[in-house]
């Protein structure tokens, strides 16, 4: 019998990003793939592809085929710039001297309170389609420079937006507890108290948001109003995820793991013992190398203590104006390689399987595997570890998400 199918992709080296079923850590096999309504509907070789009847009949002539890549960690949505802090950290100034001087986060809350809607979505537009040309098909996206009822969700509606483009999914999550914001009354506990008894509720009302983060940091929230606001996101039915142990040890992971959290990201100073904690409960460690480069740190995740634990990592841009300028999630590969120590196959498992964990997203996506939504790229490489390896080299060939060709010139 022959199925109709709206697309195959022939004589294609497959980089699968499946585990345990192909013989390598990129789970590659030579063969085709097939597509129909969004979804991958079959992976394998030609000697097992079923009769197709297809649309679209393409043959990669060897060309490497991987998953769409996702951007787990983004805070894209902003306005302004923060070149004149960047003078300051290279004058030697630490980052939490900025932000205690008032700049910083607060810095960037500021330009974007004073933006339109309009004007935070053309600016969030031309970074977005940095990440798309190099292939990302996912992109999780915060709010977290509004601090306010009407800014943030002014922000979350932008998001929304932007994943209304149709070339893109987008995961959006609230990120109010990213900092105090200036003009609240210096009580921290109080700002909490409004997220959790105002903002939240209204979010969660409208659909903004499908997680709720926080910057747990010395800078930032303690343990405990970390606490409190995963409480309140969990009673809500959001999922939790934190910026934890960046910059010292707040014991956010901990937090993160006791809520069954999505993600813990940063983690440089993250201990053994909390590997321990993530890995049990399958919370995923998001790398984000373009903060650790651009504030110069020195401390670097226990990389090695997360393999042995058994902790998926995964990695991502941290794209924000302050500590991770860096619209490129391969450069933030490439880094997580050279500066963290991944090997270019965690590196990739990295930009697709693990972030797709990150985002409550595994099931569907972050694989070339029947069933997954049909989100992949073609490469014109020798292997995928090219990809890694050769900074601002390679772009796809071509690029589909949900089954439809994408360009993005
Ligand atoms: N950690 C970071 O590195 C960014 N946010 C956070 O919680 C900094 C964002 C900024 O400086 O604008
Ligand atoms: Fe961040």
């Amino acid at each position: 019998m022959t199925l109709h199918v709206d697309g195959i992709i022939r004589n294609a080296r497959l980089a699968t990003l499946q585990t345990g079923v192909h013989g390598d850590d990129y789970g590659t096999l030579q063969g085709c793939l097939a597509w129909h309504a969004g979804k991958i509907v079959f992976v394998g070789s030609e000697a097992d592809c079923p009769e197709l009847l297809a649309g679209q009949d393409i043959d990669a002539q060897q060309q490497w085929l991987t998953p769409g890549l996702i951007d787990c960690h983004t805070h894209l949505v902003y306005d302004g710039n923060r070149a004149s802090e960047f003078e300051q950290l290279r004058q030697g100034m630490r980052y939490q001297d900025i932000a205690a001087a008032g700049g910083g986060i607060n810095s960037t809350v500021r330009a974007t309170r004073a933006a339109s809607e309009d004007t935070l979505l053309r600016s969030a537009e031309t970074r977005l389609k940095c990440l798309l040309r190099e292939g990302v098909t996912t992109v999780e996206i915060k709010s977290g420079y509004g601090l306010s009822l009407n800014d943030e969700l002014k922000m979350l509606r932008v998001i929304r937006a932007l994943g209304e483009r149709g070339d893109v999914h987008v995961s959006a999550t609230c990120l109010a507890a990213h900092t105090l914001p200036f003009d609240f009354s210096g009580d921290q506990d109080a700002y909490i108290d409004w997220i959790t008894e105002t903002l939240l509720p209204q979010l969660k009302d409208e659909n903004l948001a499908e997680a709720v983060d926080v910057f747990c940091e010395s800078i930032g929230f303690s343990a405990a109003q970390t606490h409190r606001l995963f409480a309140a996101a969990t009673r809500l039915g959001l999922r939790v995820k934190g910026h934890v142990e960046q910059l010292s040890q707040q014991h956010g992971a901990d937090v993160v793991a006791e809520f069954g959290g999505l993600s813990a990201d940063h983690v440089e100073y993250l201990e053994p013992e909390q590997c321990l904690l993530l890995a049990q409960k399958d919370v995923v460690a998001v790398l984000l190398p373009g903060a650790y480069f651009y504030l110069n740190e020195t401390r670097k995740p226990p990389i090695q203590a997360m393999r042995d634990a058994g902790v998926s990592m995964a990695v991502a841009t941290d794209l924000n104006p302050g500590t991770s300028p860096l619209n490129s999630l391969l450069t933030a590969a490439n880094f997580s390689s050279v500066l963290f120590g991944l090997t270019p196959a965690e590196a990739w498992a990295g930009i697709t399987r693990h972030a797709a964990q990150a985002l409550g997203l595994a099931q569907c996506k972050g694989q070339l595997r029947e069933g997954f939504d049909a989100d992949f790229l073609l490469w014109s490489c020798d292997h995928p570890r090219q990809i890694i390896h050769e900074l601002n080299r390679f772009k796809p060939t071509g690029i589909w998400r949900l089954g439809k060709e994408q360009r993005h010139d």
